[in-house]
């Protein structure tokens, strides 16, 4: 059975709020966990969750075994973190992170991405959608603006017309990683995921009816690190996985 070494505070997000200088406090009806992979985030860590927590949102930083001081960053700070003893990858940690949220009666659940792409500014959002009944909510840069014409972009054209074919639907951003997930699909992750990523997860639930919506967000370049993407083999090999997936198992 899978056994946390966790080191949260559960009182942190608050000691922090008043000492911070932002003081925002949202009477939420749902319970929130703010879930951050974060794979040698070591530039970006700190400031995000400091951002996070002027907010006054639980989170879980889950550190994916990096190798630089991400690791040793967030214990000197002080931080809710989960130190993963091998690297899972993306879809592995986000899923660590939804089971820690089954397991602690969280009604909604936000993926973050720890290199700070997704301004904690819109979780109000994500979460707001959320308490309006839906079941899963994703933050996409491409609801009201246009998406450019880059070969990532490209990418996502081919996902956004596989989701289309499969479900009938039309989504504008399949692999954006900043999500919300209602109560049930919570339960539904955390106990059995067989999805790769984000874009064959979104065809899933709209095959299952789930309530899927998406957002308009901004995010950011990534500023610091390395990108998951930043060999092309790691790219195709994404690509031709979740496009199977979609195709095949969804
Ligand atoms: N590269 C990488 N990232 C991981 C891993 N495990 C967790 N992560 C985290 O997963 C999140 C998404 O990875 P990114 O490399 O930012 O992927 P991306 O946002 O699609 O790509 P960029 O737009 O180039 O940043 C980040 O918060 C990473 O720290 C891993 O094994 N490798
Ligand atoms: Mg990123």
């Amino acid at each position: 059975m899978f056994q946390y070494k966790i080191h949260y505070k559960k009182s942190h997000s608050v000691h922090q709020l008043e000492t911070h200088k932002r003081s925002v406090c949202y009477n939420w009806l749902v319970k929130t966990l703010v879930i951050i992979p974060a794979f040698n985030e070591q530039e970006n860590i700190l400031s995000l969750v400091q951002d996070i927590i002027s907010y006054g949102y639980d989170y879980l930083v889950i550190n994916d075994c990096s190798t630089d001081d991400t690791g040793k960053l967030l214990r000197d700070h002080d931080l809710n973190h989960l130190d993963l003893p091998i690297n899972l990858g993306i879809a592995g940690v986000t899923r660590v992170g939804f089971k820690y949220a089954k397991d602690h009666d969280y009604d909604c659940a936000i993926c973050v991405d720890g290199d700070g792409q997704h301004p904690p500014k819109f979780i109000h959002d994500l979460i707001g959608e959320i308490e309006n009944g839906n079941d899963y909510v994703v933050g996409s840069r491409f609801v009201s603006e246009k998406k450019p014409w880059t070969m990532r972009m490209l990418g996502s054209r081919i996902l956004c017309l596989l989701i289309k074919l499969k479900t009938g639907r039309t989504v504008s951003d399949p692999t954006s990683g900043m999500r919300a997930l209602g109560k049930k699909v919570i339960e539904d992750f955390a106990e059995s995921m067989n999805y790769f990523a984000e874009p064959d997860t979104m065809c899933h639930l709209i095959h299952k009816k789930y309530k899927v919506k998406e957002i308009q967000v901004e995010m950011k370049e990534r500023e610091a690190g390395v990108s998951y993407f930043h060999n092309p083999l790691k790219s195709i090999y994404y690509m031709m996985s979740v496009a199977l997936s979609i195709i095949f198992v969804q």
